[in-house]
């Protein structure tokens, strides 16, 4: 079977395959889980119908409206993409500075499901629409469809490879650009790696089809952003170096982060090699007299083109948008209606009614937007579960500064610890420690620093000054005595130093790049070692996954084993489980498909094990599954 699905990949029948074609291309190795793959799939249907998505409150299975497919309208013309293959990534920004119109980046795959889902969009979900949107959307700057959390997120809760989720959507967008969020020397992670780590991510990242890298410090410093930036433009993709935004330019009282800040930061971030700059509102608390100015000096200071990223927390995101495009900006980010707003980005079709018949306005099908939206409508009810109920704007986060996706991730942590009706006290306790940590960009992973500082101190009912009478008595979260030893960088300004004595008591701190202390990883080594655990050599990308996330990519690997490729099932029976009676049906490949029919669930025996009845293409079989709901 190994040989068979060799000579039928289409990368083989096309000629692509490479000398490292075998071992890049892990769907070759499926061929033994073929035959049981229905049964690890059952076993999958029949532990959530009893027990329930972990996560989640059990619920019987909702029954949903049937959803609407787009129809959207071929649109020929030149793409982005188009010219980053054939003409490379300066010519994208010649065709970035040429145009009148502002350009639109759709954040739908990334951001919007991040900051409002829970970052629990699946690939399934994503896949139905996928050609739509390259074929009826051609004129976006690009799709944001990987990266921040959506890396860890898809293997930690969706069982779901991000690999795996960056090839397929690759094959049917591919006239789109695909921008992804990547946290400088963090990576896609929590914590610094080794510069060659980081580079090797890119390359592979960059091979499997990245095409724009936005690139981001969590305390906007430089060093830590420069080795990611040269290993974008060594792969000849595009680098859309970043400078996140905090505070408010246009108040006199808070001038730590001024537009002198901003200005030299991008004169910097021009210097070593952007291709475009990034302003990362990652809060959304750019208000938009501050989005003209600080636009309108920065066109003044570089010549990169400019790509505004903002969150519609506070609920004025389409009137930054409107301000910045007044002042020049050249690309800005939108989400899909459906999954707009709120914490997310602001809708892309709002922004482009606001700007319609103006001299900037999107080159962008608005019938084949909305036909989109209709789909994404449908789908957003398939995770409500991961809905925080917020309904209405959030004007607290001008005081409190919490980034969107955050938003909600510290409202769970929040309940986890017994907290859910005290954050309101949490949020002011973020602007608290934010102020006593000396006023510091806050973005993942120095958000969640502050994040658990405050939980911290609202858990154990402890003031600003209880930290400095008790401080020594005190045992810290881990982050955030890792955050004032230097792990994360150094914050501008410098760590306030009576606070970093407090939490680091005798605990040795660098004050230059981790990165210069951390020793290169050996990727044969890696190699070797989890070709161990899984029996099979990995390819490089899971060699990378391991060397992030280890325990992540093994628990992901343990359920692979035991329940196959579950990502193929519809959301709906992935988060619920299947109802007696229903028949569901999963393409497991072209022309594989297994129809599976619940026909009935037994009462629990003496040791609370039920047993399933399915039937799966037309033959009975039987799960015996635990009960522990
Ligand atoms: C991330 O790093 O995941 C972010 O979205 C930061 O805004
Ligand atoms: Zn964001």
């Amino acid at each position: 079977p190994f040989l068979r699905n060799v000579l039928n990949h289409p990368e083989f029948i096309a000629g692509n395959a490479k000398t490292t074609f075998i071992d890049s291309t892990t769907e070759l190795y499926n061929f033994p889980r073929l035959r049981d793959r229905g049964n690890k799939t059952m076993k999958y249907v029949a532990n959530i119908t009893v027990n329930g998505f972990p996560g989640i409150s059990k619920v019987s299975k909702p029954y949903f409206d049937e959803t609407r497919y787009p129809k959207v309208k071929k649109i020929e013309t030149l793409t982005t993409k188009n010219i980053l293959d054939n003409q490379g990534a300066d010519a994208v920004v010649e065709y970035v500075k040429s145009r009148k119109e502002v350009l639109l980046t759709d954040t739908t795959l990334r951001d919007a499901h991040q900051s409002l889902l829970a970052t629990r969009m699946r690939l399934q979900d994503m896949k139905k629409v996928a050609s739509s949107i390259d074929q009826g959307l051609p004129n976006l700057f690009s799709s944001e469809m990987w990266g921040g959390a959506t890396f860890d997120v898809a293997y930690r809760f969706l069982n779901e490879s991000p690999w795996y989720r960056l090839r397929e959507l690759r094959k049917l967008m591919p006239n789109t650009m695909f921008q992804m969020l990547f946290r400088g020397s963090n990576a896609v992670g929590y914590q610094n790696y080794p510069d060659n780590v980081i580079e090797e991510f890119i390359k592979v990242a960059a091979h499997e089809g990245m095409d724009v890298f936005r690139i981001f410090d969590s305390l906007n410093w430089l060093p830590q952003m420069e080795k990611s930036i040269q290993a974008v433009r060594d792969t000849g993709k595009l680098v859309e170096a970043t400078m996140c935004y905090t505070g408010d330019i246009l108040d006199n009282d808070r001038q730590k982060y001024n537009i002198k800040y901003y200005k030299d930061l991008a004169k910097e971030l021009q210097a070593t090699g952007a291709h475009i700059l990034a302003i990362k509102d990652m809060a959304g608390i750019l208000k938009p007299q501050a989005a003209y100015r600080l636009i309108s000096e920065l066109k003044e200071t570089i010549d990169i083109p400019l790509h505004l990223h903002t969150h519609d927390t506070a609920g004025n995101g389409v009137m930054i948008y409107s301000a910045a495009v007044a002042a020049g900006v050249d690309i800005i980010d939108v989400a899909t209606s459906a999954l707009s707003s709120g914490t997310s980005q602001p809708s892309m079709t709002s922004v482009y009614y606001a700007l319609k018949n103006g001299e900037r306005t999107p080159e962008l099908d608005v019938d084949n937007a909305t036909q989109i939206n209709h789909y994404w409508e449908d789908v957003r009810k398939f995770y409500t579960p991961f809905e925080k109920g917020l309904t209405s704007p959030q004007t607290e986060v001008y005081s409190h500064e919490m980034p969107g996706g955050q938003y909600t991730n510290l409202q769970s942590q929040a309940a986890a610890v017994g907290l859910g009706l005290r954050f309101d006290e949490v949020k002011v306790m973020y602007h608290t420690v934010n102020m006593m940590f000396g006023d510091i960009i806050k973005v993942t992973p120095s958000s969640k620093v502050v994040g658990d500082m405050a939980l911290f101190m609202v858990q154990n009912d402890l003031s600003e000054a209880d930290i400095y009478e008790k401080g020594e008595t005190l045992n810290f979260p881990e982050s955030v005595i890792s955050f004032f030893a230097g792990d994360l960088g150094q914050p501008v300004g410098g760590f306030p130093e009576k606070l970093k004595k407090i939490i680091l008591k005798d605990k040795p701190f660098f004050t230059d790049r981790p990165g210069l202390h951390a020793p290169a990883v050996s990727f044969e080594a890696v190699t070797v070692e989890l070709t161990e655990k899984l029996g099979y050599t990995p390819g490089r990308h899971e060699v990378l996954s391991y060397i992030l996330y280890p325990q992540v990519f093994l628990d992901y690997q343990k359920m692979q084993n035991e329940f196959g490729s579950v990502t193929l099932l519809d959301t709906p029976t992935f988060f619920n489980g299947m109802r007696v009676g229903e028949k569901i049906s999963v393409e497991i490949e072209k022309g594989k498909t297994l129809l599976i029919h619940l026909d009935s669930i037994s009462e629990p025996d003496n040791e609370g094990n039920r047993t399933l009845f399915f039937n799966l293409n037309g033959q009975r079989r039987e799960v015996v599954i635990k009960d522990t709901s």
